[in-house]
């Protein structure tokens, strides 16, 4: 398999610890036009129309967009080890998490996504604290939700975990760039949660993949 995707994008890194968890080999193709590179996206609309990152493309060349089907067909396509529990309860506080991540997390931190592109002295202060006390009402939803035993739902890996995971090292890393207040300070569950995901082999991998990413672009800021 080939996954079109880069290191930086959140999106990415659910399919990539569904692939390692799983065993499947891919090759990892990064397509231009993406985080500030001027080149134009060119072949990379044929394989995704939409323009976005992730893209699977299966052995026998057809391409499935958006991470959260990917996933899916992921785990329907090859069952073990699974990645979704087996109690309908516990599916559904996984889907829950990746929702509540990709509405109201990643929605809240878009205007800042596109900000930095922009050198700091011309950022909108206004929009920086409007934003961050967004993000904060949206990590006060996961701190009702996030589980207590190491994982994000139970005590193995589910979706949840790497859905999560690239959003909250954007919390603990990148978010500090704008001064703003410590986002940790009053949601102890996800801090905690964040601090012991890391245990987990795959998760540090994903860690340390995204960690590299982001000191490349912190560099170039
Ligand atoms: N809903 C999509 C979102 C993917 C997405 O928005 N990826 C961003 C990168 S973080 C992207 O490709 N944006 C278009 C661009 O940067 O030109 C998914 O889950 O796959």
């Amino acid at each position: 398999m080939k996954l079109y995707q880069t290191y930086l994008s959140p999106f990415p890194t659910r399919v990539r610890l569904s692939l390692y968890a799983k065993g499947i080999d891919f090759d990892v193709i990064e397509p231009p036009g993406f985080h500030g590179d001027s080149n134009a996206k060119g072949d990379y609309l044929n394989v995704n129309p939409m323009g976005r990152v992730p893209t699977l493309e299966l052995d026998d060349g057809r391409f499935l967009p958006e991470s959260e089907v990917i996933c899916e067909y992921l785990e329907e396509a090859f069952p073990e080890p699974a990645l979704m529990p087996k109690d309908p309860w516990a599916r559904a506080r996984v889907r829950l998490l990746s929702r509540i991540s990709d509405i109201y997390i990643v929605m809240a931190m878009l205007p800042l996504f596109n900000m930095v592109a922009a050198p700091p002295a011309s950022w909108d202060q206004s929009i920086i604290g409007r934003q961050l006390d967004e993000i904060g009402q949206a990590l006060d939803f996961l701190e009702e939700y996030i589980g207590e035993q190491g994982y994000a739902v139970g005590r193995s890996l589910t979706h949840a975990d790497g859905t999560l995971l690239p959003i909250l090292q954007l919390v603990d890393v990148w978010l500090p760039i704008f001064r703003g207040p410590d986002l940790w300070r009053g949601r102890p569950k996800s801090e905690r949660y964040w601090r012991a995901i890391g245990k987990d082999p795959i998760c540090a991998r994903l860690i340390e993949e995204t960690e590299t990413a982001l000191k490349k672009s912190m560099g170039r800021a």
